[in-house]
């Protein structure tokens, strides 16, 4: 089967037709289901797919240039980390040299790990020890004690993907594999993906070369396989994605389409230079229709958080002609932290010991996910 044409689009079946498997996806693969697997045998574990940072489009196939988005995987590391501290197995699918969990703390331009160490010199000989100085000692430990706990228990496997072609392929893998964990299986789509690509006939095998003045590209839509993913690829799993826009009037309407046009159970909404700081859950309520209804998900209280944040609930309701209340089909909750500081940046936990939003986040989920287990029993 040829590609389709510009105009009719890809669909999620043409694509995987007509673009090649990246190398090395069966041995990812492999490795993805193996772990599967091995938390599909203990019973009550519940897995999490988490996707972090972004993707690539190459202009070349002897790739020189290509196009990339800011994302540094900040989210979805993080994210990473709250959900092993609740006792979840994570597959953390991420960009290559992008943030990872534990060692995010220690980014050589924010906090570079030589800073932290001391020479202390023999007294006997010219050999000397490195030590942690002490002023780092009480911040470093936790981490490294959470680092060492995920080692030793294998809760943790991370795999690379770095163009957008290798994303769509794993998640495409991973989720043929998550499927058998029904319920307990949860997706955490925080990568920032790419929404057009070349597609293999239209990429330059070498260089682009610049003596021909401007370049111009026409670039394919990437095919919206969040569609397939919901309702076909794993039908039971717990499916969360996030919306990303700079305009924020458009952040809740743009959720709610997401919803809607796909049937998944939540969408995270973040502004781009917000996002560390709140965020938006838009979720269809209860009692709506929907492809996959949500049971018991009236009490979005947050439970068990330390440190509580500032928690907006909106459900806007309609009046019918009696003046009966219609209830809208979707409601947001917004989490906040409330150390907003004119917009300055929140610093990570592991440094200065500030909330991080992403703890809000996955405790809020813990309720969620466990409510959606729970509806099938
Ligand atoms: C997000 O919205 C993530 O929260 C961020 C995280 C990419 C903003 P950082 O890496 O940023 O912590 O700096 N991810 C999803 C972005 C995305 O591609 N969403 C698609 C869209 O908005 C839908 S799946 O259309």
């Amino acid at each position: 089967m040829g590609a389709p044409s510009s105009s009719q689009g890809f669909s999620t079946e043409s694509y995987f037709q007509t673009q090649r498997p990246p190398t090395g996806l069966k041995e990812k693969s492999d490795r993805m289901h193996g772990f599967v697997e091995k938390w599909k045998a203990v019973k009550g574990k519940k897995v999490v797919l988490v996707t972090s940072g972004g993707t690539t489009v190459p202009l070349e196939s002897n790739t020189v240039r290509f196009l990339d988005n800011f994302s540094a995987g900040t989210r979805g590391a993080t994210s990473a980390e709250y959900f092993l501290s609740q006792g979840y197995a994570v597959i953390f699918l991420h960009r290559l040299h992008s943030l990872r969990p534990f060692s995010r703390h220690y980014s050589h331009s924010l906090n570079p790990f030589l800073d932290l160490l001391s020479i202390v010199p023999s007294e006997s000989d010219s050999s000397s020890s490195i030590v942690v100085s002490p002023e780092h000692t009480k911040s470093l430990l936790p981490i490294l004690q959470a680092y060492h706990e995920a080692q030793s228990s294998g809760s943790l496997l991370s795999v690379e993907f770095q163009t957008v072609n290798d994303y769509l392929w794993l998640l495409k893998a991973v989720t043929a594999s998550m499927a058998s964990l029904g319920r307990r299986g949860m997706f955490y789509l925080a990568a920032a993906v790419s929404d057009f690509f070349l597609p293999e006939e239209k990429v330059a095998e070498h260089k682009i070369q610049s003596n021909k003045g401007t370049l111009s590209l026409e670039m394919d839509q990437v095919p919206k396989v969040l569609k397939p993913l919901v309702q076909e690829w794993t039908p039971e799993g717990y499916i969360v994605s996030f919306k990303l826009e700079t305009d924020p009037q458009l952040l809740i309407p743009k959720s709610r389409a997401a919803l809607s046009r796909y049937g998944h159970q939540l969408v995270i909404g973040n502004e781009l230079h917000r996002r560390k700081y709140e965020v938006v859950f838009v979720e269809r309520n209860s009692h709506s229709s929907s492809a996959r209804p949500e049971k018991g998900s009236g009490d979005d209280r947050i439970k068990g958080t330390e440190t509580p944040p500032i928690v907006e609930f909106a459900e806007s309701n309609k009046f019918d002609v009696n003046g009966l209340v219609q209830k809208e089909e979707y409601k947001e909750m917004w989490l906040r932290l409330d150390d907003l500081k004119d917009g300055a940046a929140v610093a990570g936990k592991g440094r200065d010991g500030e909330v991080e939003i992403e703890e809000l986040i996955i405790k809020e989920l813990l309720n969620r996910h466990q409510r959606w287990i729970d509806a099938k029993e």
